[in-house]
């Protein structure tokens, strides 16, 4: 079983009630056990700033597929909630989001996947939700806590628990 990171983002749509149904697609199709998954968290646009704000999550999951299986999978959930991307421009609008974060250690360079994620450090909203599951967690060199405390985390706010 790979012991799974995986961040979830949106700004298109309910993006909580979104998070919920594509957590529950990528567990049954990814032969998956949900271990962990934080509160999500309103987050100012980061790349292209002219935007609505977007919600950001991260679960953990162990799963059965190998890597590339499970970035197919997730592939499939977003498109199942509306996501198309020959319309959308980088770092733009989007129902839903799915990062691999990180897959156990495992570090790969392939032209459609990087593990881990290439941009992880730089994304306050990435780390915000991560540190809040995987604080501990060292990946590439770095332990989330200390890679959060290196980020500005101006403007994100933990959205109370929906019940
Ligand atoms: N790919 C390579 N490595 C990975 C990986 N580890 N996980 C490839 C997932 N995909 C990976 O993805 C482009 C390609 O990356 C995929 O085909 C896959 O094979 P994409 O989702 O279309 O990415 P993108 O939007 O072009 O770029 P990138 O850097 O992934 O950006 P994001 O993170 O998707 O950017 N602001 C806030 N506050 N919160 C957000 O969630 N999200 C974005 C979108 C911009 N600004 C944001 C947020
Ligand atoms: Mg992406």
């Amino acid at each position: 079983m790979g012991n799974v990171l995986i961040a979830l983002g949106g700004n298109v749509g309910d993006v909580r009630a979104t998070f919920q149904k594509a957590i529950v697609q990528i567990c049954g199709m990814a032969q998956g056990v949900l271990i962990a998954r934080s509160s999500d968290y309103a987050t100012p646009p980061w790349g292209d700033e002219d935007q609505a704000p977007f919600i950001n999550a991260c679960i953990e999951i162990e799963t059965g597929l190998d890597p590339h299986a499970l970035l197919f999978v997730m592939q499939k959930v977003e498109q199942k909630f509306g996501r198309t991307r020959s319309k959308e421009r980088r770092w733009g609008p989007r129902t839903l989001d799915l990062d691999m974060i990180a897959y156990d250690d495992v570090s790969l360079q392939k032209p459609d996947l990087t593990l881990p994620h290439p941009r992880l450090f730089e994304r306050a909203f990435v780390l915000v939700p991560l540190a809040e599951i995987a604080p501990d967690r060292v990946i590439g060199g770095i332990r989330v806590r200390d890679g959060l405390a290196s980020v500005s985390t101006q403007g994100i706010e933990r959205l109370p628990d929906t019940g």
